[in-house]
């Protein structure tokens, strides 16, 4: 049974996809000149006429936009369509400053629902298959977007939204539901759930889960596949060129396919904004080329990732990019030091623990203070002090080795840090910088 939503073009040749992308910029960019007097003011400023843009290779004339730019033109000024034609909104949570608002026709949430059937179906999706969607639906996109993409495919769906943790396993058991999405976090929490129930892998009827919306580890991935007996598939994507299923993992699990018929991928330097080779890491940049309500040019995302054309050997053509490392804002900088939350996961789950911690950062005398607090496993959970101090110190020392910085490190009782249904959130920083 094939596993492409759209074969046609997920298995194009190079020159093929070149071809579309090269006709769509040519006319995104008029349009957007046209219908978006902000972008167009930041394209005079540059000295670019939409004439200047003939083909993808053009791309590093244009000028970038970056979340300050969709605050600024908060909440219409990127709006190239009459409000009427909008047919739906969706927001970021974001925790500082506004909230990025953004807008979708229908021909929009048309698109946007094929990239995520394109998802389904890459994780063995079909019309056969039960989906139980337990991303949260409302201005978040994770829900609404997974379940246009359900119903594409055809599958029967679940929109179980986020929360209440004993109906969703409920769900899944009586509703015989073959695929769960979610995010990673709440994959986690849900399997630690079942286990407490006296559930396994094998008293559910899960085979897939499709999980994103945060950066997750390759061990993560593992022990949630162990734990929930399934194949755990990463997607990609943010709200301001759509939501989820602007790339999508395969069964090759290497990399998520950029759907680049409608989103066309730069990494730059994120100091400089130079364009870089493919395989460099760097800030990983979209260009929307065929959004009609919100369309976005040269859109810097702050992740940090690289892109990979290398052949995939479940024949879909289009560019990968590898699970993004942390965000250039996600980044801590402590006592200097670069320190991404993906790295200390890494450390956790490579020691037997799952992956619930918090990251607390301050500043004493000008000096910066970093303590992570880790849960213990309820098999490691003991009241021999000697036996918590001894897995504390070689628990410290890997994340050292890891990190490059010493951190205070506390082991906390099994479920003392409070679970996220949602996106997890790691990182408390107290400094007022
Ligand atoms: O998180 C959209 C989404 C929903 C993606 C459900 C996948 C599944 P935002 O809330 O706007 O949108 O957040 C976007 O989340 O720039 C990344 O930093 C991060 N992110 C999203 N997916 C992944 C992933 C949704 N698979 C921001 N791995 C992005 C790592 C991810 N980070």
């Amino acid at each position: 049974m094939s596993n492409y939503f759209q074969k046609e073009i997920e298995c194009a040749p190079i020159e093929q996809i070149r071809a579309i992308q090269n006709e769509k910029i040519v006319k995104q960019v008029r349009y957007v000149w046209e219908h978006v007097p902000y972008y167009r003011k930041k394209m005079e400023e540059k000295g670019v006429r939409p004439d200047d843009v003939r083909s993808i290779e053009d791309m590093h004339k244009l000028p970038f936009l970056s979340k300050a730019d969709l605050r600024k033109a908060y909440p219409y000024g990127l709006l190239a369509v009459p409000l009427k034609d909008c047919v739906r909104i969706h927001s970021t949570s974001g925790t500082t400053g506004k909230r990025v608002i953004a807008f979708y026709t229908q021909a929009d949430i048309d698109m946007w629902s094929e990239c995520c059937a394109r998802a389904i179906m890459a994780a063995g999706g079909t019309a056969e298959d039960v989906c139980q969607i337990s991303y949260g639906y409302g201005l978040f996109t994770g829900g609404a977007g997974l379940d246009g993409g359900s119903h594409k495919v055809g599958c029967l769906t679940v929109p179980a939204s986020s929360g209440n943790t004993e109906r969703q396993i409920m769900f899944i058991k009586d509703l015989n539901a073959t695929i769960l999405c979610c995010t990673p976090s709440y994959a986690a929490y849900l399997g630690e759930s079942m286990k407490e129930m006296g559930l396994g892998p094998d008293d559910i009827p899960l085979k897939a889960g499709i999980f994103g919306a945060e950066a997750w580890s390759e061990e993560m991935r593992r022990s949630i596949e162990e734990t929930l007996g399934i194949k755990a598939y990463d997607i990609y994507g943010l709200t301001e060129l759509s939501g989820p299923g602007v790339s999508f993992e395969c069964s090759e699990q290497h990399g998520m396919h950029i759907n680049e018929d409608h989103f066309l991928a730069e990494i730059i330097d994120p100091d400089t904004g130079e364009v870089l080779p493919e395989g460099t890491q760097g800030e990983l940049v979209f260009t929307s080329l065929d959004k009609q309500a919100f369309p976005l040019l040269r859109y810097r995302t702050r992740d940090i990732c690289t892109l990979t054309r290398e052949k995939c050997s479940c024949g879909r053509t289009h560019v990968r990019m590898a699970k993004p490392k942390g965000r250039t804002d996600d980044m801590l900088i402590i006592r200097g030091v670069n320190v991404f939350p993906s790295q200390i996961e890494t450390v956790l789950l490579n020691n037997g623990y799952a992956a619930n911690y918090q990251i607390i950062v301050g500043r004493v005398n000008h000096t910066d203070t970093f303590e992570i607090k880790v849960e213990m496993t309820p098999d490691m959970f003991t009241d021999n002090v000697g036996e918590i101090d001894e897995r504390r110190k070689v628990l410290a020392d890997d994340l050292k080795a890891m990190l490059g910085i010493k951190a205070k490190v506390s082991l906390v009782a099994p479920k003392s840090i409070t679970r996220s249904e949602g996106k997890a959130v790691r990182v408390i920083d107290n400094r007022k910088i």
